[in-house]
């Protein structure tokens, strides 16, 4: 974790929240025992903190994923295996043109589909004949995972892979030992040869293997491999770091509580002190429900941790690449209302552009990416918050918000108070029809409930709200015009915190 943010109090420098006394204190577990009250449940929630490779990770934001492979070639969207892999041959092959889009459309990782269900290795694995190697590509010498990681380093992006365990290849699948074993194997090729890999991509896609029995997957031993191979990278779906929000259709839910209830009940102490405790006793599955992690839901938990959303959706109707899905790609405005319900709903924005046939991003999708970014950039390029007065009651002085704003600062409460009204005076009026709202997630996710007033010139009149903020809220709603905006946290999790607040003008 990063030093300690300066906490910006009603009166003073101050440190942090000291009326907590559980000793689980920033931690991104905690265990709730039967005889903890609902106060100290609560209070246990409220400090559930990301790891450091999770916070990291939920800066990023906004980062795209690369369906590529046999089924670009075949136009499947699940290939069965079978396909020759001489089939495989982008004409006009170039990482850079996709890293550089990417880069160009404020993308900060980029995930490459390097073994899809059909078992086809971007990559020429000694494991498998079923690869690049056998490919007409390169005759045989090319490694797309090798030019995409190197394109990636060489702009700046971070790189994932998504490597498919359903593997509906390889003649071992089924035999859970042996494919066990392979697949450990193939993720070691991946996490030494290429570099940092910043996230690994696990879905549960599940099936029989030509034995006719049912592939039981050793997820704690892939666990295993990538913490030893690769201590920073987080690994999405199928293990405890990154949950899966639950569609594919790019908006997340409007409450989105990054703690959540875990079974805590096989963790022992020494585990416990383990280096990766949860890896041990975590049992992957898809969480789909509405409601994860309101008070509700954790009252009758025997343990909570830090487990963000990732939203995944795909620029096109399929995951791969077609001709005829050209006309189909996602608009620039329908990106953009994706992206306010997937970052601006506390989950990260993980969104599909995949090459096609030449090994090259098309103009339709690299059209509607930049279509996005320019409206995002102009949106956000002013934020008509920056240069106002906060005021909040009880407080004695007026602070600049953008002691907030500009800095690695927060705002939070003293004394046990939960909840809170600040006013933000704008230097004059102002139209506006967006508000942004971060909560300072190293110390916790706390806000339950807000809304936002603006005052008419003799009245508060209420034009937004919401539930949940986490590490960044964003609300669209009917313009406003003021110079007096009110932020009321109605309801939090002990002291709210707000790292970043931003009125702005949606562009067209
Ligand atoms: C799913 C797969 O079955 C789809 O083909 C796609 O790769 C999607 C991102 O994950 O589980």
């Amino acid at each position: 974790m990063k030093k300690l943010t300066i906490v910006l109090v009603l009166t003073c420098l101050a440190t942090i929240l000291p009326q907590q006394s559980d000793n689980h204190k920033h931690k991104n577990f905690a265990f709730i025992k039967s005889t903890d009250s609902p106060e100290q449940i609560i209070s246990k929630a409220a400090n559930v903190v990301p790891t450091r490779q999770k916070y990291n990770w939920q800066k990023m934001e906004f980062i795209a994923f690369a369906h590529f492979g046999m089924n670009t070639f075949t136009e499947n969207e699940w290939g069965a295996g079978k396909e020759d892999p001489k089939l495989f041959n982008p004409t006009n092959f170039d990482a850079r043109q996709w890293v550089r889009t990417f880069k160009n459309a404020g993308i900060k990782m980029l995930i490459l589909t390097v073994k899809h269900h059909d078992g086809f290795c971007l990559w020429p694995s000694k494991y498998t004949e079923h690869s690049v190697k056998n490919s007409l590509w390169k005759n045989g010498k090319g490694d797309v995972v090798r030019e995409v990681s190197e394109a990636c380093r060489e702009l700046g992006l971070k790189f994932g892979v998504y490597l498919s365990p359903w593997d509906r290849n390889n003649p071992s699948y089924g035999d859970s030992l042996k494919y066990n074993e392979y697949f450990c194997n193939q993720l070691r090729e991946l996490l030494t040869n290429y570099g940092e890999i910043t996230e690994v991509w696990f879905d549960g896609a599940n099936g029989e293997g030509p034995n006719g029995k049912k592939q039981v997957y050793d997820w704690q031993s892939y666990y295993k491999v990538i913490r030893e191979l690769q201590p920073n990278a987080v690994i999405f779906g199928m293990a405890p770091d990154i949950r899966w929000v639950g569609t594919e259709s790019g908006y997340g839910r409007e409450t989105e509580w990054s703690v959540i209830p875990i079974d805590l009940s096989k963790m022992n102490e020494k585990i416990a002190a383990g280096k990766y405790p949860l890896d041990e006793i975590y049992q992957p599955h898809d969480i789909m429900g509405e409601d994860l992690g309101s008070r509700d839901k954790i009252k009758n938990a025997n343990g909570l941790f830090w487990y963000p959303a990732e939203t995944d959706v795909s620029i096109r109707p399929g995951w791969f690449y077609r001709s005829s899905q050209d006309t189909m790609v996602k608009s620039p405005e329908k990106l953009v209302d994706i992206y306010f319900n997937s970052v601006g709903r506390n989950s990260v924005l993980l969104l599909n552009v995949p090459p096609d046939k030449r090994g090259l991003l098309s103009n339709y999708d690299i059209k509607s990416l930049m279509g996005m970014k320019h409206i995002l950039d102009k949106t956000f390029r002013t934020n008509l918050a920056k240069n106002a007065k906060i005021k909040s009651a009880g407080m004695k002085k007026i602070f600049n918000a953008s002691l907030i704003i500009d800095n690695n600062a927060y705002w939070t409460t003293i004394g046990k108070l939960d909840t809170a009204s600040i006013e933000f005076i704008l230097p004059q009026k102002n139209r506006f029809d967006v508000a942004l709202l971060q909560e300072e997630i190293r110390v916790g996710q706390r806000i339950e409930k807000f809304h936002l007033d603006f005052w008419n010139g003799t009245d508060w009149i209420k034009f937004a709200d919401g539930t949940t903020v986490g590490y960044k809220r964003l609300l669209h709603f009917k313009p406003i015009k003021t110079n007096r905006v009110r932020l009321v946290i109605e309801q939090s999790r002990l002291n709210p915190t707000i790292s970043n607040f931003g009125l702005y003008k949606l562009a067209d």
